[in-house]
């Protein structure tokens, strides 16, 4: 570790890296200043862990994602590297507030949801743990847009965390390779040789991830797509600038935005060329070097083990089998083994829309050679084993799922119900036939960001309780529960509950024009919006609430806030009027004066990492309602948890595993089993008998349908009541009756303070399972065969 001091560091960059003179310097250029500080002790154990990863010659693990939700880096650098209180004590001699310091960095918002943080929490967890790995990706210019809410609705715009200097990555100009699309194979006997239309480069940029203490780091390495002939300087020079730009242009498109909208036949295009941009462009760099120690391509899989995540980076194992076959001459049927033994996937929902197939026009024309390598690949399948039903290649499409499963040694669900459905439902057939091919990996979430650098107040108490072993160890959280007896430690919890609250409420003040009491019940739906995740149930049981409060003002209602955040897609028009009813909802009723002492709403716009990090802390209660069967696991609710905020939810993804490590008694159950909302699918007029049978849900309805929330507009929210009174794939209406007894419980439950506090300590205490260091050893042990070089 470095001698010098961070101060020092602070200061010496700011002269000779920014070239600034302290007495001008704005909050970026400390910001900066303080980043390259920290990063250069990063360096050191990145370095380090190089030098062992060659020494010992050991198995990498290769993480390929589409996503990569890391937020901002500065605090998790400082945090893992333990300067907080010195890079604190530096600013506070400078003069300057270390906190609007830190909070000028922009998220890296290199994704849409739990999949993308899930990613980035399992490259914090690998380096924790000591796990050579690299986790590659596409280094988008624009992440995921911003969201501004005008007039209650959601307005999207382009998000720009590159248009500073990114403090924490190092280009690679000399990384830099080719990635061919479309043009002709001839084949030549056995063999054949792709020669492509088009071709990009993809440069890498190298983002170090340090672990707990610092003792580790890997590497994250984004690919940009960069022209091979970056300006047309004839046609510059004959007048035709756009025309002469257009080349290089076209090329950066590829890694321009991440998830480009796919609903036109152009966007799919640059999508499924997204995904091969980045994963052929990561084999090739693992090959590379794979081969500079290494002279026998047969033994890659006792060095190499890659996890697709999701079906984005599917096309891998065609492509592999390519590399292998076509360009290494290994026999068809090696290069395939060789391929599975080094690939697994991880499946991360079950809904149809999510799981990605490619009509056979537009992938043949892309990639013409592996068309013809996923009919081989099938062939070869279907003579191993007894079936011609599942094939990667079908009805015209390419199907990512069944691809990326035949060509993986082994396939993972992300929460135990998940995985048992996937063997039930889309993996039927596969799984039959390969009953060893498919394990479970729970999710998990780093304990360094989602506990000790999101919650100071708590962390310190747990710190002060039992020391802080459990940073890294976080079963040991257990030890918690001798302590919860204890009447002047549990009001400690609580008063840590509290301040977090007052602190949310102030900036909200600050923010949004709205300072909630920090008395009243913080309930918290934050997620993506969907309607699986049904954010419409939560705003019709606050219409209900607020019809009953106005009916009987004074029956000791339990004041509640309910606190919504979370982006729709920008073409997903029902998510995104679901927002727009939450923001009219939030705007009727915080204007009430009959019920506001009891009920506030508030949407916050532009949901990401850092909201989130503020959010969990000061929540009391967690909004996890999907229908059961459709949220493969979700992290969130494993964050709140972990932050004493206990869980209403149904028994979907990994709230069935919270309920079992928190005890049913601090977990608030409600709605239909996965097996029940089947069933229930198949009853005629499901919604409109629920609505028959629940006055209560009927008028709230009929307050959607008729315009109570959109005066002058009495239209606008009529598609939301017509889909729940109607159709109501995702069973707001079946579930209604119960979320709203439930609820009920909950602020009966919330009335007894102590009862409560006890409750949220023993969801802290008993949450130890769900850190991401578990998960990854998981994965170590039954899929990747890798292990820690700590
Ligand atoms: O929807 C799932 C979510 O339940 C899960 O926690 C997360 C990480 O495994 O993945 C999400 N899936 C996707 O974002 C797309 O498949």
């Amino acid at each position: 570790m470095s001698e010098t001091l961070l101060k020092d560091d602070i200061l010496r960059h700011l002269t000779y890296t920014l070239g600034k003179d302290p007495d001008h310097a704005q909050t970026y250029d400390w910001r900066m200043a303080l980043s390259f500080a920290v990063r250069d002790r990063i360096v050191e154990s990145w370095f380090a862990a190089t030098r062992k990863t060659y020494d010992a010659d050991a198995k990498r693990v290769y993480y390929l994602s589409m996503e990569f939700l890391i937020g901002r880096l500065l605090e998790d650098g400082i945090i893992n590297l333990r300067l907080l209180d010195e890079a604190r004590e530096a600013f506070e001699t400078l003069g300057l507030d270390f906190q609007t310091v830190v909070e000028d960095e922009p998220d890296a918002a290199l994704g849409n949801g739990g999949l993308g943080r899930l990613a980035a929490c399992f490259l914090e967890s690998l380096s924790t743990l000591g796990v050579p790995a690299y986790g590659y990706g596409i280094r988008y210019e624009h992440g995921l847009f911003k969201q501004g809410i005008v007039g209650g609705r959601q307005v999207e715009t382009p998000e720009t965390w590159l248009s500073q200097q990114h403090a924490w990555e190092f280009e690679r100009p000399e990384v830099r390779l080719p990635i061919g699309f479309g043009g002709k194979v001839k084949v030549t006997g056995e063999r054949a040789v792709w020669t492509p239309a088009e071709a990009v480069d993809a440069e890498g940029f190298d983002t170090p991830i340090v672990g707990w203490q610092g003792k580790w780091a890997n590497t994250l390495r984004l690919w940009s797509a960069k022209a091979q002939e970056p300006f047309d300087l004839n046609r510059f020079n004959e007048g035709a600038y756009a025309a002469a730009a257009e080349p290089e242009a076209l090329a950066r498109t590829i890694s321009r935005v991440l998830y480009p909208d796919d609903s036109t036949e152009a966007g799919k295009e640059l999508r499924l060329k997204q995904e091969y941009f980045f994963t052929a462009a990561s084999l090739r760099d693992i090959l590379r070097r794979y081969d500079s120690t290494h002279n026998d391509i047969t033994q890659l899989p006792k060095r190499v083990a890659i996890q697709l995540n999701d079906t984005h980076p599917a096309i891998a194992g065609p492509e592999l089998v390519r590399l292998l076959h076509d360009e290494r001459g290994m026999t068809f049927d090696d290069a395939v083994e060789t391929a599975r033994a080094c690939l697994s996937y991880t499946n991360h929902t079950l809904l149809p829309e999510a799981l990605e197939s490619w009509g056979e026009g537009l992938f043949g024309r892309l990639l013409p050679r592996h068309l013809t390598l996923v009919d081989r690949i099938d062939a070869a399948h279907a003579k191993a084993n007894p079936t011609r039903k599942v094939a990667a290649r079908g009805d015209g499409q390419v199907k990512m799922g069944e691809l990326s499963f035949i060509m993986a040694h082994k396939v993972n669900g992300v929460s135990a119900l998940h995985t048992g459905l996937m063997k039930e439902t889309v993996f039927e057939e596969l799984h039959r036939l390969h009953l060893e091919r498919i394990v479970n990996q729970t999710n998990g979430v780093t304990p360094r960001r989602w506990l000790l650098s999101c919650n100071p107040r708590l962390s310190g108490l747990i710190t002060e309780s039992i020391g802080d072993a459990w940073v890294d160890d976080l079963e040991q959280l257990k030890g918690l529960e001798s302590h919860i007896e204890d009447a002047a430690w549990l009001d400690a919890y609580h008063a840590a509950k509290q301040d977090n609250k007052a602190e949310l409420s102030n900036w909200m003040g600050q923010t949004q024009g709205f300072a909630a009491d920090p008395h009243m019940m913080f309930d918290v739906q934050i997620k993506r919006m969907h309607e699986y995740k049904r954010q419409h149930l939560n705003i019709l049981e606050t219409i209900a609430l607020w019809q009953e409060i106005r009916d009987n003002p004074n029956a000791g209602w339990t004041p509640r806030l309910k606190l919504f955040a979370g982006k729709a897609a920008p073409s997903y028009y029902f998510a995104k009027d679901i927002i727009r009813l939450i923001n009219d909802v939030a705007e009727i009723v915080n204007a009430d004066p009959v019920t506001s002492p009891y009920l506030k709403v508030a949407f916050i716009p532009n949901y990401n990492v850092s909201l989130a990090e503020k959010l969990i802390p000061a929540a009391d209660l967690s909004e996890q309602i999907s229908t059961a069967g459709k949220e493969a696991s979700g992290t969130g609710n494993m964050k709140f948890a972990l932050n004493g905020a206990p869980t209403i939810g149904t028994l979907d993804g990994a709230n069935v595993e919270i309920r079992e490590h928190v005890g049913e008694e601090n977990f608030f159950l409600f709605g239909m089993t996965a097996q029940e909302v089947m069933d229930r699918r198949s009853v005629a007029d499901h919604a409109a008998q629920a609505i028959a049978a629940d006055p209560r849900l009927a008028r709230a309805v009929e307050a959607v349908r008729k315009g109570t929330f959109a005066p002058g507009d009495t239209d606008r929210h009529a598609g939301i009541a017509y889909n729940i009174a109607g159709p109501d794939y995702f069973l707001v209406a079946s579930d209604f009756s119960d979320y709203w007894r439930v609820q009920r419980e909950v602020d009966s439950a919330f009335a007894d303070e102590k009862g409560w506090a006890r409750m949220a300590a023993l969801n802290t205490a008993r949450s130890g399972w769900f850190s991401s260091d578990r998960t990854i050893k998981g994965y170590v042990s039954d899929i990747w065969g890798a292990s820690s070089l700590l």
